[in-house]
C-alpha cells in the first residue's frame, strides 16, 4: 500500500546541520554517509572539546547532535549537559549512539538531556527513522515559534520579538557607537474605514500596509506591528537625516498605494514620528517615547507627514 507524504516532511528544512561526534572515524564516516544522502550537512567532531568549540560557534545553529557515550577526552553524558546549556537559541535534537544500550544507561542518558537513544553497530534504517521522528518535533517548534512571533493579521514580527531583537541593536550601537533611528507610524482616519467599509475593509488595509510595510525597509531593519494601527521600524546603522529621507518616501508611497477593498478602492495616508538616541538616553524605551511624541505632532499638524 502507497502511503501518503508525510506531511512534516514535505517542509523539512533542507540541509539542517548535524554535528556527529565520535572518536571513530569508521563510525563517523558511516553516519555522515548515511544522513548525506537524507539531505543533512554533517560537521564532525572526534572528542568533546572540538565539539564544544562546534557548539559555541553560533554560525553552525546545529539542529542535531549524535554523540558516541565514551570519548577520548570526556563521556557523552558531560557532553549532553553542556551542549544542553550551549545552545539555547533553538531547539537541538540529541540523540545518542553506544554499544552500552543497557536500560540504565538509558536512562541517563535521556535523564542528562537525550532526546533519543541508539544501539550499536548502527543499522540505517534506524538511524534514519530516529533522525526523521527528530524532524517532526523539530518542524512542530519551527511553526510553534513562527506563530508566536508573528502576529497573525499581517505576518509582521510582534511587539514582543521586535523588542528583544532592538534590545540587541540597542546595545551593539551604544557599544560601537553606530547611528541608529527609530520610526513610529499610524494609519490616519484609520476607524473610518472600519465605519465605512467594515472591519473586515479595516484588517485588509492593515495587511496591505503591512506588505507595503516589509518591501520597503532593508533586511537588516527590525519591523513589527506595535499596536492596533501603528507600526514600528527600527534602522540599524542609519542617521535620523537618512531615516527621513526614507521616512518620507515610504509615506509617498502608502498614499500612492491603492487597496482594493470588496466594495471599494481606497488611499490611506499615514502619519510618522522619527527618533535617533541622544546622549542621555539610556534604554530603547525612552527612544521610543520621543518618536511616539513626534508621532503625535504630526497628528497634531494635520497628519500625512513625518515630524523628526
Ligand atoms: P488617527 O488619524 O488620529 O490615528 O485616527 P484613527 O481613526 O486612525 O485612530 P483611532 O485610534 O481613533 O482608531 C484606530 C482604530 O483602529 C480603532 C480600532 O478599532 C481599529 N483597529 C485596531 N486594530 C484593528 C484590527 O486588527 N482590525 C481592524 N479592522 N481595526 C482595528
Ligand atoms: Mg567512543
Ligand atoms: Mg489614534
Ligand atoms: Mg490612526
Ligand atoms: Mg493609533
Amino acid at each position: 500500500m502507497n502511503t501518503p507524504a508525510d506531511p512534516q516532511f514535505d517542509c523539512c528544512p533542507i540541509r539542517s546541520r548535524v554535528l556527529v561526534v565520535d572518536d571513530d572515524k569508521l563510525i563517523r564516516t558511516l553516519i555522515c554517509e548515511f544522513l548525506t544522502r537524507e539531505g543533512y550537512e554533517i560537521v564532525q567532531a572526534a572528542n568533546c572539546l572540538e565539539a564544544l568549540e562546534l557548539l559555541e560557534d553560533p554560525k553552525h545553529k546545529f539542529k542535531f547532535m549524535v554523540t558516541d557515550w565514551e570519548l577520548p577526552d570526556g563521556n557523552g553524558i558531560d557532553l549532553i549537559r553542556h551542549a544542553r546549556h550551549l545552545v539555547q537559541s533553538h531547539y537541538m535534537y540529541i540523540v545518542m549512539a553506544t554499544s552500552h544500550g543497557n536500560r540504565e544507561n538509558l536512562t541517563t542518558a535521556f535523564n542528562a538531556g537525550a532526546d533519543d537513544f541508539l544501539t550499536k553497530p548502527i543499522d540505517r534504517s534506524e538511524l534514519i527513522a530516529r533522525i526523521r521522528a527528530g524532524q517532526r518535533i523539530l518542524n512542530l517548534e519551527t511553526r510553534l515559534t513562527q506563530l508566536a512571533n508573528s502576529d497573525e493579521l499581517t505576518g509582521l514580527p510582534t511587539r514582543r520579538v521586535f523588542e528583544e531583537l532592538v534590545a540587541k541593536e540597542w546595545s551593539r550601537a551604544q557599544r560601537y557607537r553606530l547611528p541608529l533611528s527609530c520610526v513610529i507610524f499610524d494609519i490616519d482616519f484609520f476607524k473610518r474605514i472600519n465605519d465605512i467599509h467594515g472591519h473586515k475593509a479595516g484588517d485588509q488595509v492593515l495587511r496591505e500596509v503591512s506588505r507595503v510595510f516589509a518591501a520597503s525597509v532593508r533586511k537588516s531593519d527590525i519591523i513589527c506591528r506595535y499596536g492596533g494601527e501603528e507600526f514600528c521600524a527600527l534602522l540599524p546603522e542609519t542617521t535620523s537625516a537618512q531615516a527621513y529621507i526614507w521616512a518620507d518616501n515610504f509615506r509617498k508611497r502608502i498614499a500612492a498605494t491603492e487597496i482594493i477593498l470588496d466594495t471599494a478602492v481606497v488611499n490611506v495616508s499615514i502619519s510618522l514620528g522619527l527618533a535617533e538616541p541622544l546622549s542621555e538616553m539610556e534604554e530603547f524605551t525612552d527612544l521610543i517615547e520621543i518618536a511616539d511624541q513626534c508621532l503625535l505632532e504630526a497628528k497634531g499638524n494635520g497628519r500625512n507627514q513625518v515630524v523628526a
